[in-house]
């Protein structure tokens, strides 16, 4: 495969972008080789420099659930370009999208828009520490929040991908108050409980985790996480940047019945342009400023184009239909890669929720990131650089999720499935 013009833009970005990337994943450093430029996309395809077309499983990390250059979105973001980009006012398009939120997320009665999810995340944790007047903040070891200081403690995705500890930059003064617990370890969130609870302001989680590879809830994890949150009188926030709209409409939280008192949303509900959410119940939400004496501001949060991405995104996905269908492509990618493996004799072991989706090379039922971190990353390297070379676009590290789209045809996912059963039987030849 030719990729010649992505190999010299690479080289002009490593001389003036730190890594040549503005986002440290992307650099795909974890699996050995160099990243190629995309020049366009569209439905599941990404198109490189170099003019090679790729089945796209990455959909930006998340938001192209609807597949890229979806009609609806660009229409929706040509009408307002006529209109100006940003006003640094009010608009009713902020309250367009804030109402179908809200209609979609029942334990969301008001939200805030900020522009990423590391913002919408650190908003959070602070509107908890403010509103119960707390400050230790509690999350598990391999769940990824964003990049905000006091949540990179044992963080996942770019983090556990590059095995950055932490970070530096980030002052001891500000971590001490972030205590990290096994994900899905149910005692070990009991006996801090019975220790710290009235001193934890809040526990963050994400429902599923996507920045470890995929790794579900163990059933009672989430619900007792909503219990003893309740009982001390600490607030639980949903991390559901990925989640939120991904694995269902109305997100993770209704699939588990699990009432947070703050959500966090990003990626889908912005249709591919910058937005980030927080949201909750009204009495806590109402602490934020102006109305209360929490601060958070933003210049483009609520922009006008970013808005009408995501209004036509959510009123595309609120169609009937739509996640069963996804649901039904979903099942069968899973089931094929994870046979795949399978046929060539390689251990592997496989989740899924909903068009999210992830395959470890281990024998173990991955529960938690110490499990996660047993895949065979060289094995895992040599997977994506194959899949690559067949044109299949997968997330370049073992510690992310992958994600299908609308726009993702049965003839692609056997086309992937094909392509993933030669490459793992020439991996293990
Ligand atoms: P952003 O600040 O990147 O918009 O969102 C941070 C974030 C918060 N919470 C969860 C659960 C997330 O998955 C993310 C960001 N996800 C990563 C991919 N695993 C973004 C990709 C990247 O960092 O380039």
């Amino acid at each position: 495969m030719n990729v010649e013009k992505s190999r010299k833009l690479f080289q002009e970005s490593r001389a003036i972008i730190p890594g040549g990337v503005n986002s440290p994943v992307r650099a795909c450093k974890s699996v050995g080789t160099e990243p190629v430029f995309i020049d366009h996309a569209d439905g599941c395809h990404v198109f490189d420099a170099d003019g090679n077309s790729y089945i796209d499983y990455i959909g930006s990390w998340g938001p192209m659930i609807l597949g890229h250059r979806h009609p609806a979105v660009i229409e929706a973001i040509k009408v307002v370009l006529e209109k100006g980009t940003s006003f640094g006012a009010p608009t009713e398009l902020e309250v367009q999208l804030a109402e179908l939120v809200i209609e979609a997320v029942p334990s969301i009665e008001m939200v805030r828009m900020v522009n990423s999810g590391t913002e919408a995340t650190m908003s959070a944790v602070r509107l908890a520490r403010g509103y119960t007047g707390r400050d230790l903040i509690v999350k598990f070891d391999g769940c990824y929040h964003g990049h905000a200081d006091t949540l990179l403690v044992e963080a996942g995705s770019g983090i556990a991908t590059l095995g950055i500890p932490g970070s530096p930059g980030v002052p001891e003064s500000v971590v001490q108050n972030t205590l990290s617990l096994r994900f899905n370890d149910i005692d070990a969130i009991k006996d801090l409980m019975e220790r710290k609870g009235e001193q934890i302001a809040g526990i963050i989680v994400e429902p599923i985790g996507g920045n470890m590879g995929m790794v579900e809830p163990v059933p009672g994890f989430l619900e007792t996480l909503s219990s003893l949150t309740e009982k001390n009188g600490s607030l639980l926030i949903l991390d559901e940047v990925m989640t939120g709209f991904r694995v269902a409409y109305s997100g993770a939280q209704s699939l588990y019945s699990i009432q947070p008192d703050l959500t966090c949303l990003g990626k889908i509900i912005g249709g591919g342009l910058p937005v980030g959410a927080y949201g909750g119940r009204k009495e806590i939400m109402e602490h934020i400023a102006p109305q209360g004496p929490v601060y958070q501001a933003g210049t483009l949060s609520g922009n006008p184009v970013a808005m009408a991405a995501g209004i036509a995104t959510l009123t595309e996905l609120k169609k009937p239909g739509f996640y069963e269908s996804l649901d039904k492509r979903s099942g069968r990618l899973s089931k094929g890669l994870s046979e795949a493996a399978r046929k060539a004799g390689i251990s592997a072991t496989s989740a899924r929720v909903g068009s999210m989706l992830g395959l470890f090379f281990t024998q173990v039922q991955v529960r938690n990131f110490e499990d996660a971190k047993t895949s065979d990353l060289d094995m895992f390297s040599a997977y994506y650089k194959g899949m690559l070379g067949k044109g299949i676009y997968l997330a370049p590290s073992q510690f992310e999720a992958l994600f299908v789209s609308g726009a993702h045809t049965e003839e692609d996912i056997e086309e992937t499935i094909r392509a993933a059963e030669e490459v793992l039987h020439r991996i293990r030849d």
